[in-house]
């Protein structure tokens, strides 16, 4: 059977939400399959994050320590410098890392700034890497610059349902992330696009976000699915805590919603349990970040992570890809 012909457009948020429901066996089950039908069930994507400029953010994003509005004790910086990038790219290299990603706390960047990103996602490539790149929002100019440069992947997130974006974030619309997400698409950019869970919003909102995804007019090509990491003085610094049965349920429903896409497990890593992990690779999940830092917080000792695969018989996808 051709594998593409069970990648639907026309999902409901109720067909969505009676499978979320289903008894979690089942659940489990359908994403294994849809997993496997596209994917190697073993192999897992490994990327690695970089702050190229950290902290300073005008926007309010409630969830996050980088934002100017939050008193989280992050010291922001300027942009690093390319061969600080550089030195970062080797090392990722040298542990067996695919991708690399580079991050910056802009709402959007400016052309000077972009212009320098751009040098530095010609040399990661150069040097074998797969580049990612999440820079706030972009138009469909700075897309084709980018993508002229060589950028593989660009990471813009929906965070949450349409509905509880606003209680999240005020300092710009849902539409504006959907628009970045139109320029990156018209560009021939592959798009990293997910969310965060345990924002306390609703199961509706989780169905909702993941139906948002998987209506887009293309599935993005990675979902990275985000479980709150709770940092002291951002507004959702006492959100309340997530079941990960729950998060568990929303990659397997990603993983079936959007079966060709790579679904990964992003921030959250570091508070979970091996076991919760295990279950999330059961769900379909097949990218994580490695290393102990994510952009500013913490993430899973490298030695942690080879054994937990290991104990799983799971392998990292080559730099090829497979
Ligand atoms: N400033 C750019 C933007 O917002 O698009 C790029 C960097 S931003 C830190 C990348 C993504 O990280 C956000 O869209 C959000 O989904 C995720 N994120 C930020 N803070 C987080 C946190 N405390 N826990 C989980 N995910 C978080
Ligand atoms: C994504 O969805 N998660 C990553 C990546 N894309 C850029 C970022 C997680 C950041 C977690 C908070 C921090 O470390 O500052
Ligand atoms: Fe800025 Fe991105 Fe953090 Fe929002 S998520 S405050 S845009 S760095």
């Amino acid at each position: 059977m051709n594998a593409d012909r069970d990648i639907r457009y026309d999902w409901s948020r109720e067909e969505l939400a009676s499978l979320y429901a289903e008894p979690f066996a089942d659940l489990i089950f359908a994403a294994q399959t849809a997993h496997r039908r596209h994917f190697s069930a073993n192999r897992v994507h490994i990327s690695k994050l970089l702050s190229i400029k950290t902290g300073g953010c005008p926007e309010d994003c409630g969830y996050c320590p980088q934002s100017a509005a939050h008193e989280a004790e992050v010291k922001a910086g300027k942009l690093k410098d390319k061969d600080a990038v550089l030195a970062a790219a080797a090392a990722a290299k040298a542990e067996g890392v695919a991708r690399f990603c580079l991050g910056a706390a802009w709402r959007a960047p400016k052309e000077k700034d972009l212009d320098l990103v751009c040098e530095m996602v010609r040399e990661v490539r150069a040097m074998g890497l797969t580049a990612c790149a999440t820079l706030g929002m972009l138009t469909a100019a700075q897309a084709a610059k980018l993508k002229a440069a060589g950028l593989d992947y660009y990471n813009h997130n929906i965070d949450t349902s349409p509905e509880y974006y606003g209680s999240i974030v005020t300092t710009r619309s849902y539409q504006d992330r959907l628009d970045t997400l139109a320029a990156l698409r018209d560009a021939g950019i592959r798009v990293c696009c997910g969310g965060i869970v345990g924002m306390g919003e609703s199961e509706a909102d989780r169905i909702a976000m993941i139906h948002t995804l998987a209506t887009l007019p293309k599935h993005p090509d990675n979902v990275p699915i985000n479980m709150l990491m709770r940092v002291k003085g951002t507004k959702l610094a006492d959100a309340p805590p997530l079941s990960p049965i729950d998060l568990v349920r929303t990659i397997a429903l990603a993983r079936i919603a959007m079966p060709a896409s790579i679904v990964a497990l992003a921030a959250g890593r570091e508070h979970m349990s091996d076991e919760t992990q295990a279950l999330c690779f059961l769900a379909g999940v097949n990218a994580i970040f490695s290393g102990d830092k994510l952009l500013t917080t913490a993430n899973p000792a490298l030695e942690h992570d080879r054994q937990l695969m290991a104990r799983l018989g799971l392998t990292a996808a080559s730099l090829s890809g497979e």
